[in-house]
């Protein structure tokens, strides 16, 4: 990271990182991320094992399977910082998760570590602790308790980041996220709800934060009722803009209520805790 930056700064005057890269970008948040980090570094390395079409002005766009520990290595070559949002990103079969969030979470910390990589953002989930009730408002020091191996495969990730910053001094900050879509979608988002333009500050500010250390944070827009409590990580300096209350009656007439018996009602990880058993 350049030295002569100083920060926080919504719109920097240089860009911060020489070369900054971008995992999963492909993906539904990662197109989002692709476009809205961009202004922070010179070259954007946007990376997917799925197609990312022709790079834009200012990116490299370099193919990479994260299960691949020598092509991981690779994709690291020259890196500033990573926003590691690649991975499996729903419940499923083992095989897979663990391919993509074990194996390939490991990679990205192992080539962090060998090309000297200080900072990396990592997309967790709000689904580490999906097994806590909906009727708790919980912190970071409450017990991680995952709602099914996406959820474990995220646990690893936290873990893993958590020693490697013990060991080699590398920061990581964790976004546990709610539901980042367009618009919440079901009665439930109405309290996991984060916004693409939350989303996009919450990441800047996990770049851009002095000393973070490792810290978790809980990535949800400012919704009457979220289930979350970050003032442990307000050293960020995140604060959410945006809220999904003024959707309630859109969203209310188009989800109907869940039995309040139902484990989706119950718990805060919603369908996820009785998604499964999957089988390889
Ligand atoms: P997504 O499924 O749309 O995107 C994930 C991307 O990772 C895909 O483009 C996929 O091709 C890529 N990927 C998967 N396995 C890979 C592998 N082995 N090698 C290379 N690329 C691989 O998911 P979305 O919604 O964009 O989420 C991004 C990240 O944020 C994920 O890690 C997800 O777990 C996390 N997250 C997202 C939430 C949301 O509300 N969208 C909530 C909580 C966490
Ligand atoms: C997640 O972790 C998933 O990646 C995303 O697709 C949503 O299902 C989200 O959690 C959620 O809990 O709504």
């Amino acid at each position: 990271m350049r030295k002569t930056f100083s920060f926080p700064s919504m719109t920097p005057s240089i860009q911060p990182f020489r070369r900054l890269l971008l995992t999963g970008a492909a993906g539904g948040l990662g197109r989002v991320l692709r476009v809205r980090l961009r202004p922070f570094a010179e070259v954007m390395r946007v990376s997917d094992r799925a197609p990312l079409g022709e790079a834009a002005a200012g990116e490299e766009v370099v193919p990479c399977e994260l299960s691949d520990a020598l092509a991981v290595r690779k994709l690291f070559e020259g890196v500033d910082a990573a926003v590691h949002f690649g991975g499996i990103s729903l419940d499923g079969p083992f095989e897979p998760i663990l391919q993509s969030n074990i194996v390939g979470v490991y990679n990205v910390y192992e080539a962090a570590r060998r090309i000297g990589v200080k900072r990396i953002v990592y997309a967790s989930s709000n689904h580490v602790t999906g097994f806590h009730r909906q009727s708790d408002r919980i912190d970071v020091d409450k017990p991680m308790r995952p709602d099914g191996l996406y959820g474990v495969s995220k646990c690893f990730g936290e873990s893993l980041s958590r020693y490697y910053f013990d060991r080699y001094g590398i920061e990581t900050v964790c976004l546990r996220i709610g539901s980042s879509f367009p618009e919440p979608k079901d009665r439930r988002m109405l309290s996991t709800f984060l916004s693409y333009d939350d989303l996009v500050e919450l990441v800047r500010c996990a770049l851009f934060a002095p000393s973070p250390g490792h810290t978790v944070i809980y990535g949800v827009s400012d919704n009457t009722g979220a289930w979350w409590d970050n003032t442990k990580a307000a050293h960020l300096g995140f604060k959410a803009r945006d809220s999904a209350d003024a959707q309630r009656p859109r969203v209310e007439a188009l989800s109907p209520a869940l039995d309040p018996r139902d484990p989706a009602a119950i718990y805060q990880g919603g369908p996820f805790v009785r998604a499964g058993p999957f089988e390889d």
